[in-house]
């Protein structure tokens, strides 16, 4: 095998950017052959014959509507059926166009012409979450989907991951038991917005090998902020082969430039109920503000000895994940997010993914997750559509060549010419490729038996990987982990579940977690020291590399942010807003009014929401604006007090202008704190922005357990 190489080739900006205008260009006139405005037409059926179908055919006007109404009743029969079935999981999600830019010649490593010198491809990301149906919450706690379509000129190449690095079974026989266990009780028909309980922890509790993506999942990493703020995971080791028939193993991974943000978990409730689609909003406004997101997507590389394992980690197992430090990332290109879709249904609703959607330089491993995804998104996308035909949707369409013998099928919207639909043939029709020269999804050398065939039990991890997040989070992380798992068991109602996880899942993680949490609702606490820790046996270590957690050192960028000036008639000087304005724009954050009502203020300033449409869930901070003269919290509203008391309780800087905000501030206890900002506006702007793009929460503010108390 060739060795690999790790260098990254810049691309000149000129070639980059004609090259990125071309394959834009060449997917949208394919989008655009199938656009069509009904705009300022007159309407007609489906037959073209004019008609007004506002009114029914009735016999006269107080009479029977009649069976004649025959353009009424095609109205009715098409609006009908208007509904494909929703995704069985990720059904609620939305997404963008971009382009994928390869840093450099990787054919080194795999013959994939998406990653060779100055490949550019167009490409369509849907983000989504797995539990909720269609109009549920985007925003609830949920792993998220990423899954990204490279229509390159060898093809349609998927990338179908999620937001965190692992999963919750490690074969894909139980995914449908895991997905029967998460959503809404068969009973019951709730919770239809977010993960069951009763069901889902007898589910954990039978399949302990979940516990590590369950914890990422409870951490705040399972409430982000949107989905620009999220890493895109690929979970499974995957294969490239090079020209030469190599083989490196692989697994891919998004990380956003942005860095990554999440929201707290009374927040991410609030803003449920507030903006449940905050998720798309967030993504849609800037792409429209020309604040494009990116991605760079990094892998880490293994060598194929025929094993399957890597420095003691088996590459076939996705319930673990394989740590930096241990094969550290190597960046091979960037995605960027700058075209939004034109219609819903068409584009992001109508597009189907599937890991088996691979091009010639990309192949897969005997991971059992992974082998059954081969099947089952192409399963589900002939399904939803009610035809195989569905590849030739617009969305789906790619952009190379495509010549086959599939024919007929429900809605085939060919008119294929010729007679001959076999392959191979002497009579005309498509020809095969040399079987010699095309090896995609096979690996060269490769067998395929690992040893006797049998139905294998899912192989059941330690707790290992769980306990190393675990202790690699911090003080504050750990408490919202240790709250979220009192919130989930808490809604079980059934204490012989509840039990049976704190006792064979948490306490196998660590001892004081399983304490705390069971302390918090009531349940029986295991004996101090008896979980694994008691004989030390695997120590204390947590992940030496931070990705896996939101880091608050990482400096991250504060594009596309939101933040809010509480104000009215009384408070806010226009020389404020004035002031702020610069220093947000150049970090392209937005500034929103917030008043008892909206309009034009005493002070000239615009005033664009009311506390009635608005919250501070909607804003990463506050301020609370200045008149000078009024001096007391008494003069603050209740909704203006409450504004502000909820943003600092969800831990967000808060920033009063000019000494009466700060007065304000005092009036309701919370001046001179960690996160609190008091001074002219231009100096509490420039420290909640700083704030905004370090720490972000200031999480001294939230409540913790005391441990020696619990924990012994
Ligand atoms: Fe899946 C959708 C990600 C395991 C079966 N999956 C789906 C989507 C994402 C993922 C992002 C939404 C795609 C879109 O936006 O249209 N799924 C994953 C990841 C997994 C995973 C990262 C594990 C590593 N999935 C998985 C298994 C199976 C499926 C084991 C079945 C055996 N997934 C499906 C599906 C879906 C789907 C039923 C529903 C809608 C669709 O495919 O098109 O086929």
């Amino acid at each position: 095998m060739k060795p690999i190489q790790i260098t990254t080739l810049a691309i000149g900006f000129a070639i980059q950017s004609v090259s990125s205008q071309d394959v834009t260009q060449q997917k949208i006139n394919q989008l655009d052959n199938a656009a069509y405005s009904t705009n300022g037409k007159i309407e007609t059926t489906g037959e073209g014959v004019q008609v007004n179908t506002s009114n029914s055919l009735r016999a006269g006007p107080r009479g029977y509507n009649l069976l004649q109404d025959t353009s009424g009743r095609k109205k009715l029969i098409h609006f009908d059926r208007e509904r494909v079935p929703e995704r069985v999981v990720h059904a609620l999600g939305s997404g963008a166009y971009g382009q994928f830019e390869s840093y450099g010649d990787w054919s080194n490593i795999t013959s994939a012409c998406w990653l060779q010198e100055e490949a550019v491809s167009e490409a369509f990301t849907r983000f989504s979450v797995v539990v909720a149906s269609t109009g549920g919450s985007e925003v609830n706690r949920d792993t998220h989907g990423f899954a990204t379509k490279i229509y390159s000129k060898c093809g349609n190449q998927d990338l179908v991951g999620n937001h965190l690095p692992s999963f919750f079974i490690n074969d894909g026989i139980d995914f449908p038991d895991l997905i029967h266990a998460v959503k809404q009780e068969a009973d019951k028909g709730f919770p239809t917005d977010g993960t069951a309980h009763r069901t889902a922890y007898d589910f954990f509790n039978l399949h302990p090998e979940g516990s590590f993506q369950l914890m990422t999942v409870l951490s705040d990493l399972g409430i982000p902020r949107d989905e620009r703020h999220i890493s895109g995971n690929g979970v499974h080791t995957y294969r490239f082969i090079n020209e030469a028939g190599n083989s490196t193993f692989f697994k891919w991974y998004w990380i956003p430039t942005l860095g990554l943000r999440s929201l707290v978990y009374d927040e991410a409730t609030t803003l449920a109920g507030k903006q449940g689609n905050w998720e798309r909003i967030d993504l849609y406004n800037n792409i429209e503000a020309g604040n494009y997101p990116e991605w760079e997507l990094a892998v880490q590389m293994f060598p194929d000895d025929g094993t399957f394992m890597y420095k003691g980690y088996d590459l076939l197992i996705p319930t673990q994940v394989i740590p930096f430090d241990v094969a550290p990332l190597v960046k091979l290109g960037k995605l960027t997010l700058n075209r939004n879709f034109q219609n819903f249904f068409a584009e992001p609703e109508a597009i189907s993914f599937a890991p088996s959607n691979v091009v010639d330089g990309v192949s897969w491993v005997p991971d059992p997750l992974l082998q059954w995804r081969l099947m089952s998104y192409d399963d589900t996308a002939s399904h939803r559509h009610g035809s195989p035909n569905s590849y030739l949707l617009p969305i789906n369409k790619a952009i190379a060549p495509v010549n086959n013998n599939y024919r007929d099928g429900y809605m085939q919207p060919l008119i294929f010419q010729g007679n001959q639909t076999s392959t191979p043939n002497d009579i005309g029709g498509v020809s095969s490729a040399d079987a010699n020269e095309t090896l995609p999804y096979t690996s060269p050398g490769e067998t395929a038996g690992q040893g006797p065939i049998g139905r294998y039990a899912p192989f059941y991890d330690t707790f290992y990987q769980t306990r190393m997040f675990w202790y690699g989070l911090g003080k504050y992380a750990q408490q919202h982990t240790v709250d979220a798992y009192r919130f989930e068991l808490a809604n079980v109602g059934d204490n012989a579940v509840v039990q049976r996880y704190i006792d064979e899942t948490l306490n196998n993680i660590d001892n004081c977690l399983a304490r705390r949490v069971a302390y918090g609702i009531g349940a029986t606490m295991p004996p101090v020291g008896s979980g694994p820790m008691a004989n030390n046996t695997q120590g204390p270590n947590a992940f030496a590399s931070s990705f896996y957690t939101l880091d608050t050192n990482q400096t991250k960028s504060n594009v596309g942010l939101q933040v809010a000036v509480v104000a009215n008639d009384t408070l806010l000087s226009s020389s404020d807003v004035e002031a702020m304005m610069p220093l947000l724009s150049a970090q392209k954050v937005n500034l929103t009014i917030v008043a008892p009502k909206i309009g034009t203020l005493a002070s000239g300033v615009n005033a664009t929401a009311s506390f009635l449409i608005s919250s501070s869930v909607l804003y990463d901070a506050v301020f609370i604006g200045s008149s000078g003269n009024a001096s007391s919290a008494a003069s603050l509203t209740t909704e203006m007090a409450s504004f502000i008391q909820q943003a600092y309780s969800h831990g967000k800087a808060v920033g009063a202008l000019g000494s009466s905000g700060q007065a304000f501030l005092a009036g309701m206890g919370i001046s001179n704190q960690p996160g609190v900002f008091a001074g002219d506006a231009g100096a509490v702007t420039t420290e909640v922005l700083d704030a905004l793009s370090g720490p972000v929460r200031f999480p001294q503010r939230f409540p913790t357990d005391d441990l020696a108390a619990i924990c012994g």
